[in-house]
């Protein structure tokens, strides 16, 4: 008996140390500690030994019993620390895999012409305004000198709040250099770019929404000269060297004179042409000598102070300046169109 018990337990050893899995090694505890077990058979042999040996068998077969136990729970934790160890391997991160690339957007072509407007502004001593778009009446056309009346204060051109046409969405940033004259101390050299809104169908040239940028000097002795050089050299930085200009009479109700600039067409050089439509020269922006009502009705005596603004389409100015055909095409926001600039 005590071969048979030695016997199972080298088997046994063997077989627990080399079990693979889990499975595997209940099987192995089944096939030698369980009711039917080898070592469970053995010792129901124990009722043949005589008294004399039974104790020191019994206490052989618990032996055997117990170091077979200790092993299937050592090679049990063994198994489970391998799995585990497996599946950490098998989810593992690797950090140093590079990441997606996030789609970065692109500055939008017309915010390309306004920055470059900015800086030449900003170069020569102005200084940049942001305002409201919802406005009051008072400020886009009573204090510009634009009486009850005026065509562009009428509903169909123009989107108001309420009823008694007192609050609307600004149809030019105009307002923005009353609200300047009305706080800043004098000299005043501002630039005012922003959104306005003005009841027009959608087509190639028209949008209810567009964007402006204005502009104002007041000063002593300020002249129409100064207007000219300055929106001179505005063309020059914007256009390139040799850019060619004519200021052609105009009326504005906020300023007089008034005049609009064309620039020479940089497609013909003023032969006429297509991008012209043969006329040879390109509408640029309007502008004049602050009219005295204006400057009164803020507060600033027109007998000591004169000054000149002027008022730019920024999308017409982004399509003349990146030769864009469509003004639908600033509003799409197409990649494919944005990352041409
Ligand atoms: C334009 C054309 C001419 C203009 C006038 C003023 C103000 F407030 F100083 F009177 N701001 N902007 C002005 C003048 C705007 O846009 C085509």
């Amino acid at each position: 008996m005590k071969e048979q018990l030695a016997k199972i337990e080298r088997e046994a050893l063997e077989a627990i140390t080399g079990a693979e899995n889990p499975a595997a090694l209940e099987e192995l505890r089944v096939r030698y500690l369980g009711k039917k077990g080898e070592l469970t058979a053995v010792l129901k042999q124990m009722g043949k030994l005589s008294a004399q040996d039974r104790p020191a068998m019994g206490a052989l077969a618990n032996e055997v019993r117990s170091v077979l136990e200790e092993t299937i729970e050592l090679t049990s934790q063994k198994l489970a620390a391998a799995a585990l160890d497996l599946k950490m391997k098998a989810e593992a991160l690797d950090v140093t895999i590079p990441g997606q690339e996030a789609a970065l957007g692109h500055k939008h072509p017309m915010y390309i012409a306004l920055d470059e407007i900015k800086d030449i502004f900003v170069g020569m001593g102005f200084t940049v305004l942001d305002g409201p778009e919802v406005e009051l009446a008072s400020y886009n056309f009573d204090k510009l000198n634009a009486e009850e009346g005026h065509p562009s204060r009428d509903w169909s051109d123009t989107f108001y709040f309420d009823a008694d046409s007192r609050v609307m969405l600004r149809s030019q940033t105009s307002p923005m250099q009353v609200r300047a004259m009305e706080t800043m101390p004098l000299p005043i050299r501002i630039v005012a770019p922003g959104r306005v809104y003005r009841k027009d169908e959608v087509d190639a040239t028209h949008s209810p929404m567009f964007h402006q940028v204005e502009g104002m000097v007041i000063d002593k002795n300020v002249t129409m000269a100064d207007l000219k050089g300055t929106l001179n050299l505005l063309a020059e930085q914007l256009f390139g060297a040799g850019t060619v200009t004519r200021f052609r009479p105009h009326h504005f109700p906020f300023t007089e004179p008034s005049c609009e600039m064309d620039v020479q067409c940089h497609k013909c050089g003023g032969a006429g042409c297509p991008t012209c439509k043969g006329e040879g020269w390109i509408e640029i922006l309007g502008a004049g000598m602050i009219h005295p009502n204006v400057l009164r009705m803020s507060g600033i005596d027109p007998e000591i102070w004169s000054g000149w603004a002027f008022g730019m389409g920024l999308e017409r100015t982004a399509m003349r300046r990146f030769k864009i055909s469509d003004l639908r095409l600033i509003f799409e926001n197409d990649v494919r169109f944005l990352e041409q600039f």
